[in-house]
């Protein structure tokens, strides 16, 4: 919006709301359609229409954000996540295929490849060379999708880019990602003591945060400046994948303990594996314990980005 675009996005239907929370501040300023990335003919006919009320267009920029995203969610889903992350940007590049050679050449084409796709990493820092070991059906599907957009640049010709982009949170991040889960319960954590320091309640019983693997390392960066990324990688000259991350690794541990510490709490820690809890080093309370229901079948344990490529030439 502040480039000054006419921006179009796609809504999914849900039964009963609304779920435009995450953009409601902005929403009138979208032509949103509904559509979805499992319906092809969809995609094609909004394609279209954007097409045909803008006949002037000097660029059209897709942006393949749509995913079923949670890696965990991917096993207990792995068909929906397969049809979603995979087909449904073949079927996106074939709504670009399918467009007249003109307009084809005015179109740009972002894909959200992730991080996820090393899976268990083969070669530490991970770069664009770095070869793929994706460890979840979300990665794999990703993985897909990668392989697609670089088939259908050099098959093609079409203007289309993947970011392999490092995990980047900000407040608006899902309750049930790693970030938010701690930043929202170290949030509910304060206003409930504030809330006893009032009240003089000192019976009042503390909630009690359940996370799965405290040893896995992520690079984590803000997603505004990844969102500045994505972009510069449609205003080059050629097409090209590039690697976005900050090029720093942190256990979810240090995550947990670094959050505390914004409430003036040290997190103290006994115990191992499942059995392993978190306390106020203070007080004695237990504020965290691990539950091995967020364990994942197979994990990612280590990423950390090298992003020279993108630092250089972006
Ligand atoms: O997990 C561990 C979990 O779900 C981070 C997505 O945007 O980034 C994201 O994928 C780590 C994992 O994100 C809990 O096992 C421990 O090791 O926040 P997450 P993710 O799986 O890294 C990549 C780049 C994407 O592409 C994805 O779409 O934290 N962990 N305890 C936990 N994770 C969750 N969710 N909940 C826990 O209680």
């Amino acid at each position: 919006l502040e480039k000054k675009y006419k921006i179009y996005g796609i809504v999914r239907r849900n039964s009963c709301v609304f779920n435009y929370e995450r953009i409601d501040h902005i929403k009138d300023k979208l032509n949103l359609k509904y559509g979805d990335l499992t319906d092809g003919s969809s995609l094609v006919s909004i394609i279209n229409k954007i097409i045909s009320t803008n006949p002037d267009f000097e660029v059209l920029e897709i942006y393949n954000l749509g995913a079923q995203s949670h890696v965990q969610i991917s096993f207990e889903n792995p068909e929906y996540t397969s049809l979603v992350d995979g087909v449904g940007t073949l079927k996106l590049l074939e709504a670009i295929r399918c467009l007249s050679v003109e307009n084809q050449k005015k179109t740009r084409f972002y894909q959200a490849s992730t991080s996820e796709m090393y899976g268990a990493v083969l070669e530490t820092p991970q770069n664009e060379k770095t070869p793929f070991n994706p460890q979840s059906p979300y990665a794999c599907a990703k993985l897909y999708s990668h392989f697609l957009v670089k088939n259908y640049r050099e098959g093609y010709n079409l203007f289309a880019c993947s970011g392999v982009l490092f995990n980047h949170e900000s407040e608006r991040r899902g309750d049930n990602f790693v970030t938010k889960k701690i930043t929202n319960f170290v949030n509910a954590i304060k206003r409930l003591k504030n809330d006893i320091n009032e009240n003089n309640d000192e019976n009042q019983e503390l909630p009690i945060l359940k996370l799965g693997n405290l040893n896995s390392k992520r690079d984590w960066g803000h997603a505004k400046d990844y969102v500045y990324g994505m972009w510069l990688m449609l205003q080059q000259e050629n097409p090209d994948d590039y690697v976005l991350a900050m090029e720093e690794t942190y256990s979810i541990r240090e995550f947990v303990e670094k959050a505390f510490a914004k409430i003036n709490i040290t997190i103290e820690w006994q115990g191992e594996n499942e059995n392993e809890v978190g306390l106020d080093s203070k007080t004695k309370d237990i504020l965290i314990k691990v539950d091995k229901k967020y364990f994942r079948p197979c994990e990612v344990e280590l990423l950390l980005g090298d992003s020279s490529k993108a630092r250089n030439k972006l």
